[in-house]
């Protein structure tokens, strides 16, 4: 690692940030429904400025979606290397263990999730790059207030991945105010899509439901029935992503906002999706790690300063996200 990444000092380029087509390198874009549809999102740059990259192999989905490099977050040579190139000026990182895997290898997330973001602050502020990093509403803990949560207030999560995302969110932070590093945040709820696979996430149940609703009939779910979480259509995800990264420096008040949608429990998401497949069965045995996180995570975000500064506006409702997900599902089966 050279050390003229860890004493940052200016960059030697001037180059306006913002004003033109961006080039845009996606860290931990193999996963399939993250990857296919952040490049629609991001597609009126053209296919070729959008770059996926992981160290997993991707997709056929994803390798024809456009252009795909291998990328280890932990090798900073190699982030360097790719991101001047090929000219990048955004860097969106999703690399990241999350939090109920996270806690099965606190050693491999803890690099994964803080070493791996200490790489991409130092490349962002050294190559003049606009950085998102997601957070989540896994960076809040029991001594946060939960209905709604609000985007400033105590912050004591209690996995690894909460404590590496609140250690983000304040780095970036940091980092911004002290040099100006263009680091823009959004606390994510648990996302739903008809192609999102387990990664080891504590909200993944409100994804599993639909595949086994349709596959069996039958869902055995790890969370008790009442348990609220704050959730939402990937859609409505990217496009926040993207309306985001788009907005004037100006408008944000905040460097690190929630967004929320929709706020459901396993007992609602199932009711709703009864409307569609009368005969689905749940049945609950929660499984205690992931309910205790559950138990300590918000129920309701409130999103008022996001809505106020860049104008955000979720616009799936649970109804649409059950007809739309069942919908790609049946597509995908027939
Ligand atoms: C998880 O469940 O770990 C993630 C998240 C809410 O950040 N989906």
């Amino acid at each position: 690692r050279p050390a003229a990444a860890l004493s940052w000092s200016p960059p030697e380029t001037d180059e306006p940030r913002g004003s033109e087509t961006p080039r845009v390198l996606i860290t931990g874009g193999s996963a399939a429904s993250r990857a296919s549809s952040v490049r629609w999102v991001l597609k009126h740059y053209g296919v070729d400025n959008v770059i996926l990259s992981d160290i997993k192999k991707p997709t056929p989905e994803v390798c024809n979606s456009g252009p795909f490099v291998y990328a280890d977050v932990l090798d900073y040579k190699n982030m360097k290397e790719l991101v001047v190139n090929n000219r990048i000026t955004w860097l969106i990182h999703y690399s990241a263990m999350l939090s109920a895997v996270g806690e099965v290898n606190v050693p491999l997330a803890r690099k994964i999730n803080i070493t791996g973001l200490h790489n991409v602050l130092d490349l962002a502020l050294e190559n003049c790059l606009r950085l998102f990093v997601p957070s989540t509403i896994g960076a809040f803990g029991p001594s946060s207030p939960r209905d709604p949560t609000p985007d400033l207030c105590v912050q004591r999560p209690r996995t690894i991945y909460g404590v590496s995302k609140v250690h983000g969110e304040l780095m970036g932070e940091y980092l911004h105010h002290k040099y100006g590093l263009d680091f823009r945040c959004l606390r994510y709820p648990g996302i739903v899509s008809a192609d999102t696979q387990p990664r080891g996430g504590t909200t993944d149940y409100a994804v599993q439901i639909f595949h086994a609703a349709l596959a069996t009939g039958h869902f055995e779910c790890y969370l008790r029935p009442d348990t609220r979480l704050p959730m939402m259509h990937i859609s409505d995800c990217h496009r926040a992503t993207l309306e985001f990264m788009q907005a004037p420096d100006w408008q944000l008040s905040l460097r690190t906002y929630n967004i929320a949608a929709v706020s459901f429990t396993p007992e609602e998401v199932a009711e709703e999706i009864r409307k569609h497949l009368p005969h689905l069965r749940v049945t609950y045995n929660p499984d205690l790690a992931r309910q205790t996180i559950a138990d300590n995570w918000p129920m309701r975000f409130d999103d008022s300063n996001a809505r106020r500064d860049w104008g955000w506006r979720p616009t799936y409702s649970l109804p649409d996200m059950v007809v739309d997900v069942l919908g790609v599902l049946r597509e995908q089966r027939a």
